[in-house]
């Protein structure tokens, strides 16, 4: 018989430990996510009306983004700070508000404002939390997954700002939805694709909001 092999069992390091150990981290609160709410082929069917759509470059006070939207219902003038009417929805659209509504268990009327996201490969989307004048956000996901990254603020360490900070891969055609905490209190991103991907943000409006009369020129949300 072989003489037990002696090998060395090293200590691991404390940030080994912490990977073992730890718990993923918990996504926030008021965040929801459903899988496969829509099947390929009603994917297949919105990705081509998408196609069609008049996109704009996302555009922040005259920076263009990568990242091409186009609005509906209502869009946010960043020029005027204001929401401003935009053309009806679509009819296309009208039937997926009221599957996304209600997978949420919400009003499908409530949902007043549609945002679509044409992210070309290299785009993504900065930390940002919606607007103020926008209540609850839901997502629906075309043609590729994505890195969906929350952080709120944690304190400060020597000096610097610390970040609590979660993740997930959010698949195409699933939906999610932002509400409570995750809507208000973090923030969200989305770093660049490698591949095209659409979303489709419904938002509900806050119970106050002035919206303005449409002022021709002023970039979308
Ligand atoms: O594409 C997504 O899922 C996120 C979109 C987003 O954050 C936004 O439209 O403000």
């Amino acid at each position: 018989m072989n003489a037990p092999s002696r090998r060395r069992i090293r200590p691991s390091s404390p940030a080994a430990q912490a990977d073992l150990f730890a718990a993923p981290p918990r996504l926030p609160e008021g965040f929801r996510y459903h899988a496969e709410v829509l099947s390929v082929e009603e994917e297949e069917t919105l990705a081509g009306e998408l196609g069609a759509l008049p996109f704009k470059p996302f555009d922040f006070q005259g920076y263009l983004a990568n990242r091409q939207v186009v609005s509906f219902g209502y869009r946010y003038d960043y020029g005027t700070r204001a929401v401003v009417e935009a053309a009806p929805f679509p009819a296309f659209l009208v039937p997926l508000r009221r599957k996304i509504a209600a997978v949420f268990g919400r009003p499908e009327e409530a949902f007043r404002q549609v945002l679509i996201n044409e992210y070309r490969p290299g785009a993504g989307i900065g930390w940002h939390r919606d607007k103020a004048q926008f209540d609850e956000v839901t997502a629906v996901s075309l043609l590729a997954p994505c890195n969906l990254r929350f952080r709120r603020k944690a304190g400060a360490a020597s000096g610097r700002q610390t970040w609590e900070r979660a993740s997930l891969t959010v698949a195409p055609r699933s939906a999610y939805l932002l509400s409570g905490p995750a809507r208000t209190i973090w923030e969200h991103s989305i770093p660049a694709l490698d591949r095209l991907r659409y979303s489709i943000t419904l938002r509900t409006l806050v119970a106050k909001v002035g919206v303005e009369a449409p002022s021709g020129a002023g970039a979308d949300l």
